[in-house]
């Protein structure tokens, strides 16, 4: 069921695509179901950029010819989803392990277009652990401070980041207040990303619902 709704709402969130904006894609199977869409007017797309390796290899798959970030000096269009979010629009994000990427390109987006199915609203935020992405040295020094936050550190096996890091899960926060956890983790030597979203929230959120498709 789940995977309809993300569909309907994919297809929904070309409306609130603005083609003299270059669009920055985020990860994940929902997004993937955003760009077999996005690919019926990619002659009309001024520039793409790729949050993930995953994703610019759909990308291309798809003839959708990707920009280097560092080249894109034109105001960008983020599109992408979360694992969970709250009412205030904070987010986890990362469960693809593609977070230090999507977080750079929704800090620098000028408008961040979110696109979710009902599953992923929830009051407060923890039910899915926070993915962390982290510097392998700094695994045994990060698991003890993340102890100390009252966090549970689960080491996800058999994944290499695209930057070359590692990624640890942490169940078991207290997330009543995301942001405070946000900046305590990112003070931790050893940490890339983390992956609370509580300063780039969404602009717009695409919600494929029993219902329809629900625009907050
Ligand atoms: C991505 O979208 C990730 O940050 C997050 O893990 C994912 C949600 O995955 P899916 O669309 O497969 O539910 O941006």
């Amino acid at each position: 069921m789940c995977s309809q709704y993300k569909k309907h709402a994919a297809i929904a969130a070309l409306n609130y695509v603005s083609f003299d904006l270059v669009v920055g894609i985020g990860s994940g199977s929902t997004i993937s179901y955003f760009i077999q869409v996005l690919s019926t007017v990619k002659n009309r797309l001024i520039g793409v950029i790729s949050s993930s390796n995953n994703t610019t290899f759909f990308l291309r798959q798809y003839g959708i010819r990707v920009c280097d970030i560092n080249t894109i000096f034109s105001p960008i269009i983020y599109i992408d989803s979360v694992d969970e979010i709250n009412n205030n629009l904070e987010s986890v994000k990362g469960g693809g392990a593609a977070l230090t990427k999507e977080k750079i390109i929704a800090s620098i987006s000028k408008k961040f277009i979110c696109i979710i199915d009902q599953s992923k609203q929830v009051h407060t935020l923890g039910f899915f652990p926070v993915p962390l992405e982290i510097i392998p040295i700094s695994y045994s020094y990060i698991k003890q401070e993340i102890i100390k936050l009252g966090g549970v550190v689960k080491y996800r096996y058999g994944i290499v980041t695209d930057n070359g890091n590692i990624v640890v899960d942490i169940y078991n926060l207290n997330l009543e207040c995301p942001i405070l956890i946000e900046n305590k983790i990112n003070s931790l030597p050893g940490v890339v990303t983390v992956g609370l979203f509580t300063y780039r929230k969404p602009d717009v959120i695409v919600i494929g619902t029993k219902y329809g498709v629900k625009i907050l």
